[in-house]
């Protein structure tokens, strides 16, 4: 549901810029912080926000989308909950000449001229990452069980291949199962809880988000094993809750993706609210952590 302070359309009298945000929804850590961030640069850059959260389903941002469209906002930014399925209506926002940008999550469109840039994070290299610490650290058969994100995203397509490519040199290890969870911590556990019912030779979770890490956590607990011990786990973001899970060695490895992308959007906003040329791909800054690193990194992480 689209809800904005007072439903303006367009720039207001004032010249206040009025931006469309069309959310994936509420599903993890991560979506939390990135839409805290995205609010509060708003407010602290005068950019009137109307809001919405599409509860993980295409239909619902589509709809939000055609919404911000009719109310004639001067900016529409969204990040695609999948990657296919949108030139239809950001054609009509093309037409109704509202520049999108897309934030987080990229699509997979021929027409690139259907957005003005994409902010956000390279999750080929996230999973490359994730791949590159497992054959460092693992030595003779390890056998792997990844928990993949929302099938059809961007994040959960890359993350497999990028880590598929970084341990495809070593035949020691291999992904025996592999299934979607949906990023959220109740997809994880039920995945996991499958996976440990029909495999007792288990080694590592590589799961593409924290959420689905601590929900496998709980399942392996449930079956009488030791998370980071009996089986390591490896997981992406960087959330609060899997950082000192993390700490406490319930999980071995986490790659950080950064979801405080709303200065940078609304630095974008404005400039393309202006008619300014922007740059295609804005790829923001992350790294990785380790248990100590993440022990020393907690007291100073803002989500
Ligand atoms: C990644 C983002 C993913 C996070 C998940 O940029 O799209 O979606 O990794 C979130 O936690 O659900």
């Amino acid at each position: 549901t689209a809800c904005g302070a007072d439903g303006s359309d367009g720039a207001g009298d004032d010249g206040t810029l009025t931006l469309g945000f069309a959310q994936v929804g509420a599903e993890s850590g991560w979506r939390t912080a990135n839409t805290e961030s995205i609010q509060q640069a708003a407010e602290e850059a005068g950019i009137d926000l109307q809001f919405s959260d599409a509860q993980q389903k295409q239909e619902n941002q589509i709809r939000s989308i055609r919404s911000y469209i009719q109310q004639d906002v001067d900016v529409i930014a969204f990040s695609p909950v999948v990657e296919t399925g949108w030139d239809a209506v950001l054609l009509e926002a093309q037409r109704a000449d509202i520049p999108v940008i897309l934030t987080d999550r990229a699509i997979d469109s021929e027409d690139d001229s259907l957005y003005e840039t994409f902010l956000g994070s390279d999750f080929v290299e996230e999973g490359r990452k994730a791949g590159r610490w497992l054959v460092d650290n693992s030595d003779g058969p390890t056998n792997v069980v990844e928990l993949q994100g929302t099938t059809g995203a961007a994040p959960a397509i890359d993350r497999k291949e990028g880590f598929e490519e970084a341990v495809s040199g070593s035949s020691d290890i291999e992904v025996i199962a592999t299934q979607d969870g949906d990023f959220t911590r109740s997809g994880g556990k039920e995945v996991m809880e499958a996976f440990l019912n029909s495999h007792d030779d288990i080694d590592v979770v590589y799961a593409h988000n924290d959420d689905m890490g601590l929900g496998a956590i709980e399942a392996i607990r449930a079956a009488g094993l030791e998370p980071g011990e009996d089986i390591r786990i490896i997981t992406v973001d960087a959330v609060r809750a899997g950082m000192e899970a993390l700490a406490e060695g319930e999980i071995n490895f986490i790659v950080e993706c950064n979801p405080l992308l709303g200065e940078q959007l609304m630095e974008l906003v404005e400039q393309v609210a202006a008619g300014e040329e922007v740059t295609k791909r804005i790829e923001v800054e992350e790294t990785t952590f380790t248990q100590e690193e993440a022990e020393a990194a907690l007291p100073d992480r803002q989500y």
